[in-house]
Formats: structure tokens, C-alpha cells, sequence
């Protein structure tokens, strides 16, 4: 099993609601196994223009899915849950759902980055996380806490 982390996002319809509901349905798939849900927050949107608040959160989990196989799990359960893309690729969305880490593995292929490659600048993301896993280590970035020294 492998300890994974997942960014939730939304800023678009009832918010909470798909978040929570999007756990649910990961709860539901086989291989996944969720540890503990973050508190969900409001917070400004972050480089995509002028757009409703989001509301963000994180979930830790325990896979026996590939890192892939989970990354399709995450976008087919974006797609069940209705994400539309209003205005384009950085439109509001009804829910995002990010994989951030896999373990301690550093993967860049098409289509697949871990670590997450802006999870490191991100408050939205590093706070959820920082409350999930104190001290957890982002590989080649260092820990949360100290990367959230860093963020504004
Ligand atoms: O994948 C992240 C989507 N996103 C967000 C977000 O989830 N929250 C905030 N506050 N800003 C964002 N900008 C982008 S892109």
C-alpha cells in the first residue's frame, strides 16, 4: 500500500457538498483506502484572474493502484461529479481533485507529475496537508511547515 495525498478544489455550484461527495466516491473504489479528510477552507483564487472563492481541502489516502491508475481514478470521478470548464482549462470548476504525492516517488511522465509541481507554492495546498501529516516530507522540496514559511 502506498500513502497518497489528493488536493480537493471547488469553486463553482455547492461547493462542500461535491467535496465530501467526491471522498465518498473515492471511499467506494476498490484499491483506495481514505486515512482522513482535511477541514475545508475558503481561500482567494491563486492565478486564474478574477474568479469565485474556492473552497479546498486535502485527503490522505492508502492505494494499491499505481500512481496512474489513481490519477484516472481522480479524473473519472472529476467527470462523474460534473467538472465543467466554463471559461477554458483555468475556468471556475465544480471540482478539482489533485494528486499531490505518491509516497516518496518523483514521477514525471505525460500527463502525470509527483509531486504535485506547484504544491510547494501553494498555501491553499500546503495548509490541508501540513494539518493531515505534520512534518510530512515533500521529495525535493522539504517539509510543509517549512514550505509554508515561504508562501504568502
Ligand atoms: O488545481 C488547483 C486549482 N486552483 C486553485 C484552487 O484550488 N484554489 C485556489 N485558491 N486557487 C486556485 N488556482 C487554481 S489553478
Amino acid at each position: 500500500m502506498t500513502r497518497a495525498y489528493v488536493g480537493l478544489g471547488a469553486n463553482l455550484g455547492d461547493r462542500a457538498s461535491t467535496l465530501l461527495a467526491a471522498v465518498d466516491a473515492l471511499a467506494e473504489e476498490d484499491g483506495i483506502e481514505i486515512v482522513a479528510v482535511s477541514t475545508l477552507r475558503e481561500t482567494e483564487p491563486v492565478g486564474v484572474g478574477e474568479q469565485p472563492r474556492f473552497l479546498n481541502g486535502a485527503v490522505a489516502l492508502d492505494t494499491s493502484l499505481t500512481a496512474r491508475a489513481l490519477l484516472d481514478r481522480l479524473l473519472g470521478a472529476e467527470q462523474r461529479f460534473g467538472r465543467v470548464r466554463v471559461a477554458g482549462e483555468h475556468g471556475p470548476r465544480t471540482l478539482d481533485l489533485d494528486l499531490l504525492l505518491y509516497g516518496e516517488e518523483t514521477i514525471e511522465e505525460p500527463g502525470l507529475a509527483v509531486p504535485h509541481p506547484r504544491l510547494h507554492e501553494r498555501r491553499f495546498v500546503l495548509e490541508p496537508l501540513a494539518e493531515l501529516a505534520p512534518g510530512l516530507v515533500v521529495p525535493g522540496r522539504g517539509d510543509v511547515e517549512s514550505l509554508l514559511t515561504g508562501v504568502h
